[in-house]
């Protein structure tokens, strides 16, 4: 079967996290994603974090199938050489190095024109342009730089960073959806052009609601929905929520059969409107259905504190998936705690190739995340992220080096 993105080269100079989700996720989409690492190094994840020793690490194999690895010297004058046949044979050029690295080795945005002016030059950089755009970036930087992380946590605590990787992945994402657009322009056009996502503005974007609340907080003093109000005060910016839902239906996490000893014994629990007489009815508390003080959204606005100390009194009395299977019946809005041992085991997401087991040479079988899109008409197949190197000598042929132009390049240092 075809894939969505067959026929596109990647010329993939991208390492640590964020860089590599992008190019991963269009190789699913099925673009041919040649990796270009550093001989004898190579991508500095492949040793960080390791489990086995000598083995490449999880953290680098669950960031790098289905790509091609080849190890070019860009700063060697022949490895420069090899490099700028491959800007010519490819459609986009992914990157997320520090700032001005590139322009450094001497491929700058002109430079890559002239070779070829259909290349497609995508960056991830820590910020956009402004004070801090010559600043090296890493996930939780962006978290903080971003809005995430001073309204994440509680209010009486320090700001939290998320182990969502909002700043890396979601950036990468974010990059992902500039390149694909940028192809589809180039299709009228024939026309590259550059494409930028900083990763300030990547978790920005994703901390919309945020800066929606600033806005509210700032015309009217007060946000009833935050755990603040009413007992507690507002300063000038968004404050931490603790649990509490980013919309307009309260929600909060309860506590559950087994809490005393499971970290992960609790329920995210939504008090949603529509369903609020089936919901004082499963805790036995019918009269609130009708309690002018319980009765509307408005008027439980202040109680929202009793109110999910009562509904936990009932949540302790169930494990997390019996309160699910519960309350789903009444069309509950709610959710369990899931640990990363519970969602690696369970069947529904192998099935679905969210979760998947991968063969590799070296550290035998693991568990990845899977291609969390799924296109009908493109299957994801996963396959095991590139040895440092492997394909060096596939892709210099493809290039059109004889065998002994490959092995100059080797003496060289240049490969
Ligand atoms: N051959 C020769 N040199 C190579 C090479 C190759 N194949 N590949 C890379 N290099 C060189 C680069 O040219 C650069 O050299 P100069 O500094 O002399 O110009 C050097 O390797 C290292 O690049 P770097 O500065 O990007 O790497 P770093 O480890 O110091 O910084 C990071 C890492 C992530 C902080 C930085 O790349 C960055 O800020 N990137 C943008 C934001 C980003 O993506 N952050 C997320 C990372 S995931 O948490």
């Amino acid at each position: 079967m075809s894939k969505a993105l067959d026929g596109v080269r990647i010329l993939d100079f991208t390492h640590v996290q964020s860089g590599p989700t992008c190019t991963q996720l269009l190789a699913w989409f099925g673009a041919d994603v040649i990796k270009v690492e550093r001989a004898g190094a190579g991508d500095i994840t492949r040793e960080q974090l390791r489990d086995i020793p000598d083995v490449d690490s999880l953290y680098f194999t669950m960031l790098n199938h289905n790509k091609r690895s080849v190890t070019i010297d860009t700063k060697n004058p022949e490895g420069k050489l090899v490099l700028e046949a491959l800007i010519q044979k490819c459609d986009v050029l992914v990157e997320n190095f520090a700032p001005g690295a590139l322009d450094r080795m001497g491929f700058t945005w002109e430079r890559i024109q002239e070779l070829n002016p259909r290349m497609i030059v995508a960056s991830v950089k820590g910020f956009g342009p402004g004070p801090y755009e010559d600043c090296k970036v890493y996930e939780n930087v962006a978290q903080c730089a971003g809005g995430a992380a001073s309204t994440t946590g509680f209010d009486d605590g320090p700001p939290v960073v998320s182990g969502a990787q909002i700043g890396d992945s979601g950036t990468g994402l974010h990059l992902a959806l500039g390149i694909v657009t940028a192809l589809y322009q180039r299709t009228q056009t024939g026309r590259g052009q550059k494409v930028l996502a900083a990763m300030q503005d990547g978790v920005l974007n994703l901390c919309r609601v945020k800066l929606r609340d600033q806005q509210r907080l700032e015309r009217t003093g007060t946000m009833k929905e935050y755990p603040q109000y009413p007992n507690g005060t507002f300063g000038e910016a968004v404050p931490r929520a603790g649990n509490a839902s980013g919309g307009g239906q309260p929600g909060w996490i309860l506590k559950c059969k087994g809490w005393e000893t499971d970290p992960n014994a609790y329920i995210y629990f939504i008090t949603q409107a529509p369903v609020w007489a089936k919901i004082c009815n499963v805790i036995g508390k019918e009269e609130w259905a009708t309690d002018p003080n319980y009765a509307t959204p408005a008027a439980r606005l202040p109680h929202l504190k009793d109110i999910f100390g009562e509904i936990e009194r009932w949540t302790m009395t169930k494990t997390k998936f019996e309160a699910m299977q519960i309350l789903n019946k009444y069309d509950i809005p709610c959710g369990p705690i899931l640990s990363m041992k519970e969602i690696a085991e369970e069947p529904s997401l192998r099935k679905t190739g969210t979760i998947v087991e991968v063969d590799h040479p070296t550290r035998g079988k693991y568990l990845t995340v899977g291609n969390p899109i799924k296109l009908s008409d493109s299957p994801t197949e996963v396959k095991r992220s590139p040895l440092l190197g492997e394909h060096t000598d596939e892709v210099m042929a493809e290039l059109g080096y004889s065998h002994e132009q490959i092995s100059a390049f080797r003496t060289a240092g240049a490969i």
